[in-house]
């Protein structure tokens, strides 16, 4: 689902038109149009109001790393998040690497801190960029926006919903009680909270070499385990099919994301944008996550169709 390309993109052109010059220098003045004009602003909009924000187009890695920065930092700000930096830097797959496989499960990047313990990084924003000189692209990003998604079935209070991810954790998620439970997988941490039978996902502390992300074998697998759990992903999930030149921000604690389409080496760039929170602080960010499974649909994150 996606809508015409406006927005950033036409803005940019405008900006191209008015300073006539060499290629070169006709991208670094949009990139700059970009980072001084309302762009920012409205992806800082985007990103608030919707979860994500789509920009473009970029010329070089280095470019859009700028405008992930300077609207990242904007959003830090207005939401009065500590400092940001960037705890991960990806080529996906790397240069040297094999081609993905042909979808990648939900997930929050660096995890969800379920049952904190240590002092650890937590990843709050998520850049992903095509380069523009990669052509070809068939892969389109997952985006699920939290609050529609869990309000189609009822959950336990947060109190509850602790307790149960802490039982999860300690028989089933966790690969180190003594470290506590982080959560990346999406699935895991529905089974977790609805706990309305067995689990049904390979259990990391019976089989340590297990991969996280492999939990299931196909896309259809993966949907057919939310639904049997009252969630109906297909009605709710965004795909945003970057094309080379464009960057795509999101709130890895506002959606859950993944991946429809096979990759190829070099094809994604991905930065993480956190910081190192203390346990405590942890806690607070995770009762911030499970209110979303309390609150009714926001109007403006439930009519958010598509990924402009
Ligand atoms: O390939 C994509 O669009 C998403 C990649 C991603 O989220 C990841 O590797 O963590
Ligand atoms: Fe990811």
């Amino acid at each position: 689902m996606t809508r015409p390309r406006h927005g950033l993109g036409s803005r940019q052109q405008q900006a191209v038109k008015v300073h006539v010059g060499d290629t070169n220098t006709r991208h670094r003045l949009a990139t700059q149009f970009i980072l001084e004009n309302m762009e920012v602003h409205e992806a800082v909009e985007k990103l608030t109001s919707f979860g994500f924000a789509r920009a473009g187009c970029f010329r070089s890695t280095h470019e859009a790393n700028e405008a992930a920065d300077a609207i990242l930092e904007e959003c830090r700000l207005e939401h009065g998040l500590l400092p940001l930096s960037i705890i991960g830097d990806f080529v996906i797959p790397p240069l040297e690497g094999k081609e993905t496989r042909d979808f990648q499960t939900l997930h929050f990047d660096f995890g969800l801190p379920l049952n904190p313990k240590i002092a650890q990084d937590v990843a709050r924003y998520t850049a992903l960029y095509v380069p523009a000189e990669f052509s070809g692209v068939r892969a389109a990003t997952r985006l699920v926006p939290l609050m529609p998604l869990l309000s189609q079935r009822p959950w336990p209070t947060p109190a509850e919903l602790v307790k149960r991810f802490t039982s999860y954790g300690r028989t089933h998620g966790a690969w180190n009680d003594d470290e506590g439970y982080v959560e990346g997988s999406f699935a895991r941490i529905v089974e977790a909270a609805a706990a309305d039978s067995s689990p049904i996902l390979p259990s990391v502390k019976i089989d340590p070499g297990f991969h996280c992300g492999m939990e299931f074998d196909s896309l259809s697998a993966e949907l057919a385990f939310f639904k049997d759990h009252g969630l109906r992903i297909d009605e709710i999930e965004i795909d945003v099919p970057l094309a080379p030149g464009e960057l795509l921000l999101f709130d890895n604690y506002a959606v859950a994301h993944g991946r429809r389409g096979t990759r190829r080496p070099g094809e994604l760039r991905q930065r993480i944008y956190g910081h190192s929170l203390q346990p405590a602080e942890q806690r607070k960010l995770r009762d911030d996550v499970l209110r979303k499974f309390q609150r009714p649909i926001a109007s403006s994150v439930a009519s958010a169709p598509s990924a402009r």
